[in-house]
């Protein structure tokens, strides 16, 4: 007799897993408390608007990573005793070449994207996706030899092996408290990708990432590698003023900083963690001749142009706290900055952005749910601030402020969701004000 599935919730992951185990001749039930929508599966049962579990006889249920272990479709499958899986478990029964996952707060659509490049680049043929995009189970191909994970805490809560070949945690630092509830919690589940994994490797500037219990443990970092696995920053002076500085691993140089196209320190401790993920694949001479050619993601510190003598960057996908700080840590300290934030801060706690306004920033241009509360941080510090309508008036306000030599950077430390349907409209929007600053300035004939 066939096998019987339900699958909880059909987004992105709910059809990757329908075509997956109907691949395997699995019977599928779906159910989804959203109302009904056009589908091209005609030997699949439908359930829309379900709000209650419906007592269904099923061999296991699959349930989507958005949806939470109370909501009540999940909870009522639980307490039914019905085995809950995830489309992680799913995509490691069924794989067999080797896996690298990444997780952490910021940065893991970077490093996944990089590391993939980089596997791709010496001609391994590399499945790249997850959380970043491409559900897992619509990765798989017989023709790859590798495959790079994002896990989101979402995934990682409820999956129950991840074998991976190498797991990192990039970083730590408060996101998703609303689903999780606190801190420890949110960590527990990111440190799930180093249950079952054959290399640990983590960031040792954030001890939160570091693994318990873990026999192959690598670590990455913008000092000196304390060991000759770990991957890290060589300072070296060259004369008697400037110095130079190398990634390397160990004391064995891979390439120096100023040869990186991404920019800002951050990018630097993604370009580690990377290399310290394809390691065991790659020789020095093919990552350095991958890393040459990736110029980074979309709407993560991206620059969009230069108007009057300004850079304006797009850094939209800073949802959270932590990604804003890291941006601006990362730029000079001339107060040179004019940042545009705000949306929905997800119930964090803004104050630590305090420490990188100061001496940084000339103004703050709020705007969103929560931009008062950053109005309430930037009083803290003595910084202007400024509360703006739309994303449009930002712009426009900031060009009124902005000498030649500064950045105006949008890096909102929210969720876009209380403004824009996600945070690559909000960053389309950004760019377009953007451009019509330049249309404006060069009807003037001012460019
Ligand atoms: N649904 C219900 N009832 C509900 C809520 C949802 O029935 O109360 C149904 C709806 O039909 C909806 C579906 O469940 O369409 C949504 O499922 P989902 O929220 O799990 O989302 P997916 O479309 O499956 O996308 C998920 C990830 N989304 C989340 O974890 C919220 C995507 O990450 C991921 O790209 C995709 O799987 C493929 O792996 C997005 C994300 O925002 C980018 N992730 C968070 C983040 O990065 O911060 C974790
Ligand atoms: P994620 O997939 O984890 O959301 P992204 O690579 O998409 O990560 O970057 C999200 C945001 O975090 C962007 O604003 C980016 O500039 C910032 N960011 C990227 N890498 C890091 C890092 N290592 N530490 C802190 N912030 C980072």
């Amino acid at each position: 007799m066939s096998m019987r599935a339900a699958v909880i919730g059909f987004g992105v992951t709910g059809e990757s897993v329908v075509r997956h185990l109907r691949g395997r001749g699995v019977d599928v039930v779906v159910l989804d408390t959203r109302a009904s929508r056009q589908t091209q599966f005609d030997d699949v049962s439908f359930m829309w608007e379900c709000q209650r579990w419906p007592g269904l006889s099923v061999d296991f249920a699959v349930v989507s990573p958005g949806l939470s272990l109370e909501h009540c479709l999940v909870a009522g499958a639980a307490a039914a005793g019905v085995t809950l899986c995830s489309d992680i478990d799913l995509f490691f029964d069924a794989v067999t070449a080797p896996v690298l996952g990444v997780t952490g707060t910021n940065g893991k659509s970077t490093v996944v994207s990089l590391a993939g490049h980089l596997l791709n680049s010496a001609g391994l043929s590399c499945g790249m996706g997850g959380n970043l995009g491409v559900a897992a189970l619509d990765l798989l191909a017989p023709e790859h030899q590798c495959y790079v994970l994002e896990l989101s805490s979402f995934q990682l809560e409820r999956s129950k092996q991840q074998p991976f070949q190498a797991a990192a945690v990039l970083n730590l630092t408060e996101d998703h408290l609303d689903r999780h509830g606190d801190m420890q919690r949110y960590a527990a589940a990111k440190h799930r990708i180093y249950h079952h994994a054959e290399r640990c490797i983590y960031n040792r500037q954030d001890p939160l990432t570091q693994p318990q219990d873990a026999e192959r443990v690598v670590s990455f970092g913008l000092d000196q590698p304390p060991s000759t696995q770990d991957w890290g920053v060589v300072e070296s002076r060259s004369g008697a003023a400037t110095s130079e500085r190398a990634l390397t691993r160990g004391t064995q140089v891979l390439c120096m900083t100023q040869a990186l196209p991404l920019t800002g320190a951050h990018n630097e401790l993604n370009v580690l963690a990377a290399c310290a993920l394809v390691d065991e694949h790659l020789s020095f001479t093919q990552i350095r001749a991958g890393l040459g050619a990736f110029t980074g993601l979309p709407h993560r510190f991206e620059t969009v142009a230069e108007v009057d003598g300004a850079i304006y960057i797009n850094d939209s996908k800073a949802t959270n706290l932590g990604a804003t700080m890291a941006a601006l840590a990362g730029m000079p300290c001339t107060d040179q900055v004019i940042l545009i934030a705000g949306g929905d801060a997800k119930g964090v706690d803004l104050s630590p952005l305090a420490d990188v306004l100061r001496g940084r920033v000339r103004e703050v241009l709020t705007i969103g749910r929560d931009g008062p509360a950053l109005g309430a941080v930037a009083d803290q510090t003595g910084v202007a601030h400024r509360a703006c309508d739309s994303l449009a008036d930002a712009v426009r306000a900031a060009h009124q402020v902005a000498q030649a030599g500064d950045s105006v950077l949008l890096s909102p430390a929210c969720a876009s969701l209380d403004m824009f349907d996600n945070y690559m409209q909000r960053g389309e929007q950004f760019a377009a004000a953007v451009r019509s600053l330049t249309a404006n300035a060069s009807d003037a004939g001012l460019t």
